[in-house]
């Protein structure tokens, strides 16, 4: 009796933990006890996206992302079956060149049907949308540029040893994402977003490398988040698009699964759509007044760890468990 309540104590404390900022909590009671999500714990991912940001940004030639990527490295082998590490050279638009990684972690690797999960690691060498001109020189934290898609990843791969796939899964992890030139440079005609996204899907980890489709994650860590369905995504990959906010709607996400379209984003799920024709939809955090389309601190010194809702983790990752699950 004792070890019972002790247990309802903890059960409370964990529950108490995810949902703290969920307005619906209390009414959607009854309701949820009728869906049984995928475990997803939000403190753990929550963990995985202040280890990064605890290195400092992880920008392109920094000893910050050669530590991140040792950890990032790490952990997958933990929870992975196979893990690579694919090396590159990323050539920036300022005409300069660095050693770049993307990390990819199977897990039932010599599954036929795979999904792929992806996020970039990388964090953006400059906070040129900084209100303060004082820091626009500086590099970011990425707390959610990067560091929130990762952090979710990483917590999804850790509960697919007790939850097991019927399917493949495979998570990569795209380096050199965001070192696209600032509106005031005077870059040279290219694609310079997405280098890792852009290598990979030319050159797979793996030859002759095919997935049925990919769910790229970019900034879900915002407090009360809108995923609006992201224009690319649905013109490459609609059914998937239908899926996942279906599946959303059905867990009780449909406030932040907006069925609704919303901006064209030129993010690493472009470039996968466009060179490797897996379907890649992305879930990204659209902001209809910000002006920029993104979270207000998207691209300055803010984007850090104290602007990350663990509660918006737990709503992705629960949602993409539950993706996993239903896939035969
Ligand atoms: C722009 O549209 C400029 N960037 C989208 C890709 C991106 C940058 N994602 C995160 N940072
Ligand atoms: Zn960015």
């Amino acid at each position: 009796m004792k070890r019972l309540f002790i247990f309802l104590y903890i059960m409370l404390f964990v529950m108490a933990g995810c949902h703290q900022k969920d307005k619906k909590a209390d009414n959607a009671q009854t309701q949820e006890q009728e869906v049984v999500k995928p475990a997803f714990d939000c403190d753990s991912a929550f963990a995985f996206v202040k280890a990064q940001t605890d290195f400092g940004p992880r920008v392109l030639g920094t000893e910050a992302h050669a530590q991140c990527r040792d950890y990032l490295v790490r952990q997958l082998r933990q929870y992975c079956d196979t893990v690579y590490v694919q090396t590159f050279t990323a050539k920036t638009y300022d005409g300069k060149q660095f050693t770049a990684e993307n990390i990819i972690g199977s897990i039932k690797p010599t599954a036929g049907k795979r999904i792929v999960l992806a996020s970039h690691w990388d964090s953006r060498p400059f906070a040129d949308h900084d209100p303060v001109p004082m820091h626009r020189e500086e590099a970011i934290d990425g707390a959610n540029d990067g560091a929130s898609g990762v952090g979710v990843l990483l917590e999804v791969a850790r509960q697919l040893q007790s939850q097991k796939p019927e399917v493949g899964v495979d998570i990569i992890f795209y380096d050199a994402e965001d070192y696209g030139p600032r509106e005031s440079d005077d870059a040279p005609n290219g694609e310079w977003w997405g280098l890792g996204s852009q290598y990979w899907a030319k050159n797979p980890h793996v030859e002759g490398y095919t997935a049925s489709y990919g769910i790229l994650l970019d900034m879900v860590g915002s407090s009360n988040p809108k995923f609006f369905q992201e224009q690319f995504s649905t013109h490459y990959a609609p059914a998937i698009v239908q899926k996942v906010w279906g599946i959303a709607y059905s867990l009780g996400y449909g406030d932040y699964f907006v069925n609704q379209p919303g901006g064209v984003i030129t993010d690493d799920h472009y470039y996968v759509n466009k060179f490797s024709h897996i379907p890649m939809i992305d879930i990204i955090h659209y902001d209809r007044v910000s002006g920029t389309g993104f979270d207000p601190v998207w691209h300055t010194s803010q984007d850090n760890i104290q602007h990350i809702d663990k509660n918006s983790l737990g709503i992705v990752g629960t949602t993409l468990l539950q993706v996993i699950k239903n896939e035969q």
